[in-house]
């Protein structure tokens, strides 16, 4: 299918040959600009961002590079392109050809996932809305709006789906997708990470780490799916994902980098006094971003889970990849795991496989995640500082699954209730630890300069150097604030 760039709506689905589904989803188009106009970015609308926009699905597609207003943005609908003999690969219906319409009996289960999926997107936008405000430089400003639109992007992918594929209901989703607002109690975003706050830049690169990587594996299972519209728009969105994982792990190597510098100028001296943020509350905020996004992958024995893979809508991560896996049906297989006893106790239990596919797919990621962390960890140790960030247990600070709500310290042991609350300032940053954050996000707008907390990118974007204007301002952007 080729690619339509002309199009009001850019896309690779054939839209125009689509006279009733084009009129629908460019009825949509405006409440999507309003949306983002109200709950995007919050006063960079008026500037010319850098900013990279797919142009085409395939490797090359993604080197259009330039500086446009985001309101401007080339929001579009861009799936893989299809496999004409493509069969399902795994579960109950494995050896099948994959599903070009919903199949009935799937229908409410995979409005559902296809809705948890679209929330996400415009969830974590507005979480990030007021961060411009307070950006430690041009080339972090522009990439913090460069996650969000294409997050905004994801959300068109989604709202493609519903539109084409699910009728008048599908509709309905479409639009409460921009009626849900993060953090709203009565109308709160559907999962737990996505109505958490993010105040400050710290938090920002978390969460690009450990939650937009909880979106790079549900997108890669769901890339398996037997739906196959769903698994090439989610292949797509793949593509899109690692940048925003980039900005996360090199955010926070950054501030590790600075941090150390600072320590090594003047030792024994405690760093805020020099303006950088102490390696502890760095870890409380990797113990906070961690655990909330453990609960994105849902409970660790989940009915739902194996319902998902017996249907072949949600495969395991790299299902298809040679070698991976030997075994499609998963069957007759256990998982082994541990669940609490009603004594504050641990003991191991198996989990037939597809019941346990929410945690097989967790832990991939943990050891993801623990790459990462390595490598921040190689930083810290060749500045000569003794200090290592962990990731805490599974069972801390849980809100989802078997470990919820029950006082496991970091390291995975349970401790009395009265003790658990008491040390939790230790563990998760306090009041007082995000003031000290929140103190020194003034925001830098000056080409080629930096915040004092955080160290300057090594290369830039697309081969500009960190001095390049990544961001054109309209006006005085520090006469906004
Ligand atoms: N918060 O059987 P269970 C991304 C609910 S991130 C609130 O254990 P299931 C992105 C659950 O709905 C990727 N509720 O779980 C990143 C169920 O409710 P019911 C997002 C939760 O259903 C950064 C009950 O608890 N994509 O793209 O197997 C920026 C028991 O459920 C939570 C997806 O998640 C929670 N954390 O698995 C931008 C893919 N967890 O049935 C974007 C689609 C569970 O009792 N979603 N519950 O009413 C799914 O595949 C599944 O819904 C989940 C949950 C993996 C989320
Ligand atoms: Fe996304
Ligand atoms: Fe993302």
């Amino acid at each position: 299918m080729r690619v339509d760039l002309d199009a009001k709506i850019p896309n690779n689905v054939g839209l125009a040959d689509d006279r009733k589904l084009q009129r629908a989803l460019e009825a949509w188009q405006p409440n999507f600009i309003e949306w983002w106009k109200d709950m995007g970015p919050e006063g960079f609308q008026m500037d010319q961002i850098y900013l990279r926009t797919a142009v085409a699905v395939d490797s090359k597609g993604w080197a259009h590079f330039e500086h446009v207003k985001m309101p401007d943005y080339r929001w579009g609908i861009f799936l893989t392109p299809s496999d004409e003999d493509k069969l399902i690969s795994f579960g109950d219906n494995m050896g099948k050809p994959v599903w070009d319409q919903v199949p009935g009996d799937w229908r409410t289960a995979l409005r559902r996932i296809i809705v948890t999926q679209g929330d996400t997107e415009p969830a974590s936008v507005e979480q990030q809305r007021m961060l411009g405000q307070c950006a430690p430089s041009l080339y972090d400003l522009r990439n913090l709006f460069q996650v969000n639109v294409e997050e905004g992007r994801h959300l068109w992918a989604m709202v493609y789906l519903l539109h084409k594929y699910f009728g008048r209901d599908g509709r309905e989703e479409a639009e409460d997708l921009l009626v849900r607002r993060s953090g709203n109690v009565d109308s709160p975003r559907i999962l737990g990470a996505f109505n958490e706050p993010i105040k400050d830049w710290l938090s920002f690169f978390c969460f690009t780490f450990f939650t937009d990587r909880d979106g790079k594996y549900q997108l890669a299972s769901l890339a398996e799916s037997g739906f196959d519209p769903l698994a090439r728009s989610c292949r797509f969105m793949l593509t899109e994902e690692a940048h925003h994982m980039f900005v996360g792990e090199t955010g926070v190597s950054r501030v590790l980098q600075r941090t150390v510098q600072l320590m090594k100028e003047s030792p024994g001296e405690d760093v805020t006094t020099r303006g950088g943020i102490p390696l502890d509350i760095i870890q409380k905020y990797v113990n906070r971003w961690f655990s909330v996004s453990m609960d994105l992958f849902g409970g660790e024995d989940s009915s739902n889970a194996a319902s998902y893979f017996a249907a072949g809508l949600k495969g395991r991560f790299n299902e298809t990849h040679p070698g991976k896996y030997d075994d499609h049906l998963a069957l007759d297989q256990v998982y082994d795991s541990t669940r609490p006893t009603s004594d504050g106790g641990i003991e191991n239990v198996e989990v037939p496989m597809r019941r346990a596919m929410n945690l097989v797919l967790r832990d991939e990621y943990k050891v993801d995640c623990q790459k990462g962390v390595d490598r921040w960890n190689k930083l810290i140790k060749r500045a000569g500082v003794d200090f290592k960030i962990v990731l805490p247990s599974e069972r801390f600070h849980r809100s989802q699954g078997l470990w919820a709500n029950q006082p496991w310290d970091p390291e995975g042991n349970w401790v009395e209730q009265e003790a658990y609350e008491r040390k939790l300032s230790e563990w998760i940053a306090t009041e007082e630890d995000e003031a000290y954050v929140a103190s020194l996000m003034k925001p830098v707008y000056e080409v080629g300069k930096i915040a004092g907390w955080i160290a300057p990118p090594r290369t830039g974007i697309n081969n500009n150097t960190f001095d390049f204007e990544y961001v054109k301002f309209e006006d005085d952007p520090y006469a906004r604030l």
